[in-house]
């Protein structure tokens, strides 16, 4: 079983589409395992994103991420890093296909709705950075034999 991090972004907090895009990625069958609504501060979004510290995009990617609450949820279940990452479709919204959460709802590489870890090991560090261990609730579903 794997765990991943997603974050649902300032931009689909304030157009309303939170609830849209948790159910689609919790409709392919991943569990939700922690989640909280928080102010990201300039701190927090400089450590989330510092593999990017260098890019020309950097200083706005921090502003926009702290400019206003996100919702941040650990999914867990099979293959979760990349059937999220499948979900949620190319950063560029221009470039990602109809059918994925930012090729629906997006048009800009700077507004693309929601973040998902991109390997196991980082998905490891960005929960770390969100979730205390005694946040993260693991339990059993009974549909779960239908799902993988
Ligand atoms: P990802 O979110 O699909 O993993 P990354 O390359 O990790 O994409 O970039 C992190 C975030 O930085 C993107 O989701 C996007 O919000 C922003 N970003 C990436 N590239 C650009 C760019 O060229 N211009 C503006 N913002 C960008
Ligand atoms: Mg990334």
């Amino acid at each position: 079983m794997e765990r991943s991090l997603v974050l649902i972004k300032p931009d689909a907090m304030q157009r309303g589409l939170a609830g849209e895009i948790i159910f689609r990625i919790e409709r392919r069958g991943l569990k939700i395992v922690a989640m909280k609504m928080l102010q990201m501060d300039k701190a927090l979004a400089q450590r989330h994103y510092s593999v990017h510290k260098d890019k020309a995009f950097f200083d706005h990617l921090v502003d926009f991420i702290t400019s206003s609450p996100v919702i941040a949820i650990v999914f867990q279940g099979k293959n979760t890093v990349e059937v999220i990452r499948q979900t949620m479709g190319e950063t560029d919204p221009t470039k990602a296909r109809p059918g994925t959460i930012r090729g629906d709802f997006g048009i800009d590489i700077g507004y693309n709705l929601v973040h998902g870890s991109d390997s196991l090991q980082n998905a490891s560090k960005e929960i770390d950075l969100f979730f205390s261990k005694g946040e993260i609730s693991d339990y059993d579903r009974e549909i779960g034999k239908w799902i993988s």
